[in-house]
């Protein structure tokens, strides 16, 4: 059986998880397909201005690519909303889905950091974000908006999912004394569409991935390795 959509996907990228969340949140059902990036398929060259993923098939076989436009496609055409109706609390989380985005990108510099210099600034710099977020987020909690899922939410459970695997082999600290992140942090990591948005080898992909970056953070994992063998993927 085919789904009217399928999203093309590959199995690391924090930008396609935002997708399956919002598709799952609504109960759509969808195929996968996964994407060699080191070895891009002619058709999804074709079908992929940027070359990146994700991208959206849609039922009358168009492409749709770009995370944004992808979530904000099914946010509007399929089941209830999950931005808010208020044009300014929807502009404010459209802001904070893509402060999800720099934090993206303060993560690709933590792990590519070549030297322990570059990786303490990464970490600060990752720190003060998630600094104002523990300003920003409402003290009941337990989702960005209060205890309304939102697309806020799909952009941050993937954030928050490197670090359940970057805290198996270091201390980073990135959310010490930050009670309504942490406590943020909890209530994604078992949201169903948050949880089964990755494989089962999401965390084995990651680590190998860290591993042949051969970065500052490969040689932290490399020796939590050494010192307790049991996450070792070589
Ligand atoms: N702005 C894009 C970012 C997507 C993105 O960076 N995708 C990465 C994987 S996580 C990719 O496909 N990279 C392949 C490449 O750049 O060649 C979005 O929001 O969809």
């Amino acid at each position: 059986m085919t789904y009217p959509f399928t999203l093309i996907s590959h199995s690391l990228c924090p930008y396609v998880q935002r997708a399956a969340i919002v598709l799952a949140e609504k109960s759509i059902p969808f195929d996968r397909t996964y994407i060699d990036l080191s070895d891009k398929p002619d058709w999804f060259k074709a079908a992929s201005p940027l070359g990146k993923v994700p991208l959206l098939k849609t039922g009358n076989h168009r492409y749709l690519f770009e995370s944004a436009p992808i979530v904000e496609f099914i946010d509007e055409t399929q089941a209830e909303r999950l931005h808010p109706d208020d044009p300014v609390e929807r502009a404010t989380h459209r802001a904070y889905v893509e402060f999800a985005s720099q934090i993206l990108n303060g993560i690709g510099a933590l792990y590519s950091a070549a030297d322990e210099q570059s990786f303490e600034n990464a970490k600060h710099a990752l720190r003060s974000k998630f600094e104002h977020l523990d300003t920003r987020i409402d003290a009941t909690g337990p989702y960005f908006d209060r205890d309304r899922f939102s697309i806020v939410d799909a952009a941050f459970g993937p954030v928050f999912r490197y670090f359940d695997v970057f805290d198996t082999f270091t201390d980073l600290g990135i959310f010490n004394d930050l009670p309504r992140v942490r406590r943020w942090r909890c209530a994604l990591a078992v949201r169903p569409s948050v949880a089964n948005a990755v494989t089962n080898d999401y965390a084995t992909l990651l680590r190998a991935f860290v591993l042949k970056k051969g970065s500052w953070i490969t040689g932290l994992m490399l020796s939590a390795e050494s010192e307790s063998p049991a996450h070792s993927i070589r």
